[in-house]
């Protein structure tokens, strides 16, 4: 089996260590996926180095030049997406479907983002003074650490690195572990498209060892992590400390209110796939769903029906739905959140176990999950599970949804279903989310927008859209005066 090396100074190369780890399919435990060269603190060394010494060039290259390479790199995304997504699907599970529509988000950012190579603008604007000129021009951060889980193993790291990129930035990518294969897979992408060595560095290894030392190192001018909200809160410390910008993209805690008049069809076509596409795992999943108490037992039942007919399996098999969770560790915590569910007195109305039929007994998969009666206050309605388990809430008008709906640390995203145009301008207004979305579910972001939550779920910064996203957070405005005056200009020190 071929080893997944470090891409280093625009070589494969070996860690300093012989420490190697084993990426594995979660559809089947047996199945090896890649053999993982393990770094240590001085591969990381080495690839800040690397991405400090192609800095100065990189940023010196005109951004549209920087974009021709982005656009190839997106035409061989596209080349290649079916065997990316394959790929995908045989690292951390999700059905084949959504591992293509993964590559295709990356693919959307790259010719969005190549685009935006000739559209960097800052700002001219008139002086209060004669003879002098102003400006502001975006220029990049520098080198970035960049942080990244494996529930969207291409699409997340393209968010960050196309955008990176093309405002002339270089990087150290440290991928999520669990989906190291994937992440040199669409790192050599770049090395075909021609991207100069040391621009973008990947590094492999467990994040407690080597992506807390990258995001401290002297050598790295800013980070951008997406994960978990204990790890974002400790690596937001540890900048804070040192004065370096991070954005953070964390949990979400999610939901999708059904109100009384909602279509309600596609009110549970959008619950279902909310709640258990890509098996919970999404920061954007809808883990609660409100309903309102007038339709509150109709929509349990018809819900808990189409989601007992939800096939699980390997995602690579056309007829599979839903797949397995990523790794061990998640199994154990959603039966966790399971238990804990039971024990807060939640009525389980489906699922609750692992699968044990067939091919699904080697894997980790685990049956969809419902508790319905779930009162907003317990643990499986305010703690992110991340993994195939929803929450039926009942709700009593559009203000005791809202209500329930904002009361959890997360802001990430929320849905309304209804007809009623009222409350849909009310809910928009009102939900203390990062994103809302009328009668569709909680996930689907499209790139072109800014995306990210708040409270717990975001730092603010966001990551993909253009202006007033992305771009904010890849590159910083540097504002130019020039006076031509040929003298010093009184008013500049007494205003006139
Ligand atoms: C995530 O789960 O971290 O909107 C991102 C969505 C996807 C992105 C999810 N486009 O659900």
């Amino acid at each position: 089996m071929e080893r997944i090396r470090n891409y280093i100074r625009g070589q494969w190369v070996d860690t300093r260590s012989e420490e190697t780890f084993a990426s594995m399919n979660p559809a089947n435990r047996e199945e090896v996926v890649g053999i993982i060269s393990k770094s240590g603190r001085e591969d990381i060394d080495e690839a800040v180095e690397a991405a400090r010494e192609a800095y100065g060039k990189w940023r010196l290259t005109p951004a549209p030049r920087r974009g021709e390479i982005l656009f190839r790199a997106a035409e061989l995304l596209a080349k290649h997406k079916e065997e990316l997504g394959r790929l995908e699907t045989r690292e951390m599970g999700k059905i084949l479907p959504e591992a293509l529509g993964d590559v295709q988000e990356a693919i959307d950012m790259g010719y969005y983002m190549a685009g935006e190579g000739r559209r960097l603008a800052g700002e001219t604007i008139p002086s209060e003074l004669p003879d002098k000129d102003m400006k502001s021009v975006r220029v990049p951060v520098g080198v970035f650490g960049l942080i990244t889980p494996w529930n969207f193993p291409i699409a997340i790291p393209a968010w960050k690195i196309f955008p990176a990129l093309i405002c002339g930035n270089t990087m150290i990518f440290k991928p999520s572990s669990e989906t190291s294969v994937c992440a040199a897979a669409f790192v050599d992408i770049f090395r075909q498209a021609g991207l100069p060595a040391g621009i973008l560095n990947l590094v492999h290894g467990p994040g407690a060892e080597i992506g807390e030392y990258l995001v401290s190192h002297p050598g790295v001018d800013a980070v951008s992590f997406t994960g978990s909200y204990d790890v974002g809160r400790r690596l937001q410390q540890t900048c804070g400390t040192i004065s370096r910008p991070i954005v953070a993209e964390m949990g979400g805690k999610n939901i999708i209110l059904v109100m009384e008049d909602a279509p309600l069809e596609l009110a549970i076509e959008g619950a279902l796939w909310g709640g258990f596409g890509t098996s919970g795992q999404r920061c954007t999943a809808a883990s609660r769903i409100g309903v309102q108490k007038e339709i509150y037992d109709a929509f349990s039942e018809k819900f808990r029906v189409t989601a007992s007919r939800l096939r699980v399996g390997d995602g690579l098999k056309k007829e599979t739905q839903m797949g397995p969770v990523v790794n061990e560790s998640q199994f154990n915590k959603v039966l966790k959140y399971i238990q804990i569910g039971k024990e807060e007195g939640a009525r389980l109305i489906l699922g609750g176990n692992p699968c044990r039929h067939g091919e699904t007994s080697r894997g980790y998969f685990i049956e969809p999950t419902i508790f319905a009666d779930v009162d907003p206050g317990m643990r499986i309605a305010q703690e992110e599970i991340f993994g195939p388990v929803v929450s039926l809430i009942r709700t009593k008008d559009l203000q005791d949804a809202i209500r329930i709906a904002n009361g959890t640390p997360y802001g990430l995203s929320a849905a309304i279903y209804t007809r009623d145009v009222n409350l849909t301008a009310i809910a928009e207004r009102d939900l203390d989310f990062g994103i809302v979305y009328i009668n569709a579910p909680t996930i689907g972001a499209e790139i072109q927008l800014p995306f990210g939550g708040i409270k717990h779920s975001g730092s603010g910064k966001k990551e993909a859209g253009g202006r007033g996203g992305a771009l904010e957070t890849y590159s910083q405005f540097k504002v130019i005066y020039r006076d031509f005056s040929g003298r010093l200009q009184k008013a500049q020190i007494e205003k006139e």
